[in-house]
């Protein structure tokens, strides 16, 4: 989200909501950090962070994980998008993992991270993402902080309101934020028979419970509104999840206008649980469909790309109680529900107050059938007043994400007024404002989300900082700032620049990740089809125009290093082991020209680095990642001749090659 598509909005924000505009723009936030501020996010040289935070890239289509209080950047996890620093997408081994049903896709754009749960509380386990743009989730394991898993979703555009967990990660669910013609059903239609060709689709992705596995269990067929994000229910309210939606006005142009003119939108809440139940009697349709479905594997250190050709849907029109629509103010963005799971919040980016739903009153609304009509023939829309709990007053501007901590306050982000907002779930009212520089989208807090928040930090994410740091051109970059909230005021400790742009994060304490943690690979258990567990091993093959380089790298030596006999016009693979059995020593590899990124190969693993050489001559490779004293001597030469010479294939370590 630019801050650009807010600029006619303001105005009409400054109505609504008056003339107060309570903590806007204000000045710099030196004379509001306190001066015992750097000891509080202050970590000494060699001890740990006491929570990682886990950060979409936004357009950079990757997760950064972060150290917190000290804000330390401790890792860049490549998602959707190619990643020359370790070759990920570059690497034979992990091209399958951008492939989808339009080929090779090696960009995304990456939003809501969300951890696996387990009884409503983050497991440490998993982290899963959204790709936006090309729709897909992506698995992450925590125990090596590798991408393992991608599976796309047909039948949708823009994955946004994605991925959200139920309460024990039974599913990771998604939804369309751009409503569109199923992929099969005829899609060549005029753009403005909008309401009657175009359609929302929730995907339920089954997610085992042991290995993380993905799978795309069924979809529910929905009114073609832009749904936003979402959250799942927990404890009461467990069998249900929320939706919101905007663009209920079902405009396909100008939407800054268009998608604005209803004064309420909807919550969509689906019994979840009871469209299970229909699929598992056998009430799901299956289609033909096109989607890919990555896997990686840690012991063969490879991905596999599948394209699935069916899933099955559910018209919710067909199907009563499955789907009821609580009314919103206005173009809501973020739903949050609280620890108790009895409360649901949605975040108007145009309204003037924060509206809270009651979960008890929404079965009471239901039961009783107090509809304000019907989508679609049959689908009812919830009185207002009989659903809602209350209304956070005078919020501030453009509320967008709400988070909660363990003593009973919700936090909400307010972007047009550049602040977050303090409020108390039970009494509704506000107790503390911050100024944030500026703009603010999502804030995390640790468990935030969950049942059982931890409480302690506000992470908020920034979408302006002008003024902030030093400049860097016109591309200036975003921001997170981090306030302790363990007492009754927010207090700002620290800013910092971040990786991309961040939507949504999420933090866990360290501990719940740290013991789980994977040091190295075990070469025993390495089934890499080309890999070889011992210098001896070591070979060169050509088969026609294809040469294998079975190469292996240990301090500080490549195994072969003179090798001979390669062609110009040879496709050559060069699968690298890496045979350290320690932890943080992996190797590079690199060779010049070569029309790719380089590798970085952990121990215990095996990569391949595909190369076409195209002209005659010497050429060196190398490692690149400084792994000895004797890493600048860990090196070796390629000779390439002349497509059709007679120059033999000869591989070598620790003897000049005799030459021909
Ligand atoms: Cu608010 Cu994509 Cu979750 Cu950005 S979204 S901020
Ligand atoms: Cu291996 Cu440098």
């Amino acid at each position: 989200m630019k801050f650009s598509n807010y600029k006619i909005l303001i105005p009409a924000l400054a109505l609504l909501a008056g003339s107060t505009m309570p903590g806007c723009k204000p000045g710099k936030a030196g004379s509001s950090v306190d001066a015992d501020a750097a000891q509080k996010v202050y970590v000494a040289p060699g001890k740990y962070d006491e929570i990682y935070t886990f950060m979409s890239g936004g357009f950079s289509g990757q997760v950064a994980a972060y150290g917190i209080p000290s804000g330390r950047l401790l890792k860049v996890i490549p998602v959707f998008s190619q990643n020359p620093e370790n070759g990920y997408g570059y690497s034979e081994e992990t091209k399958p993992m951008l492939n989808t049903s339009h080929g090779f896709v090696a960009w995304d754009d990456s939003h809501h991270p969300e951890l696996s749960k387990t009884n409503g509380e983050d497991d440490g386990r998993w982290l899963f993402i959204n790709g936006n743009n090309t729709p897909r989730i992506a698995r992450i394991d925590l125990t090596t902080f590798k991408t393992t898993e991608i599976i796309e979703l047909p039948n949708i555009g823009g994955n946004h309101a994605s991925p959200f967990c139920t309460e024990n990660t039974e599913y990771v669910v998604g939804n369309t934020r751009f409503s569109q013609p199923l992929d099969n059903a005829g899609n060549d239609v005029p753009i403005d028979s909008y309401k009657k060709n175009f359609k929302g689709a929730v995907s339920f992705v089954k997610v085992d419970k042991e290995t993380g596995g993905m799978k795309l269990a069924f979809q529910l067929i929905v009114p073609p509104f832009n749904y936003d994000l979402a959250h799942a229910g927990k404890g009461p309210s467990h069998d249900w999840m929320f939706f919101t939606c905007y663009n209920t006005e079902q405009a396909n142009t100008l939407l800054e206008v268009n998608a604005s003119q209803r004064d309420k939108d909807f919550v969509m809440a689906i019994n979840w649980k009871k469209a299970e139940e229909l699929i598992l009697a056998g009430k799901g349709t299956k289609i033909p469909v096109k989607y890919a479905h990555n896997v990686y594997s840690d012991k063969t250190h490879s991905a596999t790309s599948t394209i699935e050709k069916e899933t099955q849907i559910l018209d919710v029109t067909k199907f009563p109680g499955l789907v009821y629509y609580m009314p919103c103010p206005k173009s809501p963005h973020g739903v949050d529900v609280t620890p108790d799971g009895e409360s649901i919040v949605a975040s108007g980016k145009l309204a003037a107050v924060i509206p809270v739903f009651s979960y008890k009153k929404m079965l009471d609304a239901i039961a009783k059938k107090a509809y304000d009509g019907m989508i679609d023939g049959n689908l009812p829309v919830l009185k207002y007043e009989a659903v809602l709990r209350g209304e956070v007053k005078k919020p501030g501007l453009g509320p967008l994400h709400t988070e909660f901590d363990d003593k009973g306050f919700a936090y909400t982000t307010m972007f047009v007024s550049s602040e977050v907002v303090k409020w108390k779930v039970d009494n509704l009212e506000i107790i503390d404002r911050a100024p944030v520089f500026y703009s603010p989208g999502h804030l995390s807090i640790p468990g935030g989300d969950s049942k059982k928040p931890y409480g302690k930090y506000v992470i908020v994410m920034d979408k302006i900082t002008k003024d902030r740091y030093l400049p860097t051109g016109p591309e200036l970059s975003q921001a997170a700032q981090l306030f302790d909230i363990s007492g009754n005021k927010m207090k700002l400790l620290l800013d910092f620049p971040t990786i991309g742009e961040p939507h949504y994060a999420q933090s866990i304490p360290a501990d719940k990740i740290v013991k789980n943690q994977v040091k190295f690979f075990k070469l025993a258990e390495n089934t890499n089809p080309y890999a070889v567990k011992s210098e001896k091993e070591t070979k060169v093959v050509r088969t026609g125009k294809r040469v294998d380089v079975y190469m292996t790298a240990m301090r500080s030596h490549l195994a072969p290093d003179n090798i001979e006999g390669i062609q110009v016009g040879d496709d050559v693979y060069i699968h690298i082991t890496n045979l350290e059995q320690d932890w943080d020593v992996p190797h590079g590899f690199a060779i010049k020209g070569a029309n790719n990124a380089e590798l970085l190969i952990m121990p215990g693993e095996t990569s391949t680095l595909k190369w076409n050489p195209y002209q005659q001559g010497i050429v060196p490779f190398y490692c690149t990642d400084f792994c000895s004293a004797l890493h600048q001597e860990m090196q070796g030469y390629f000779r390439v001749s002349p497509a059709g010479s007679k120059v033999p294939v000869k591989f070598s370590i620790g003897v000049n090659p005799v030459t021909q």
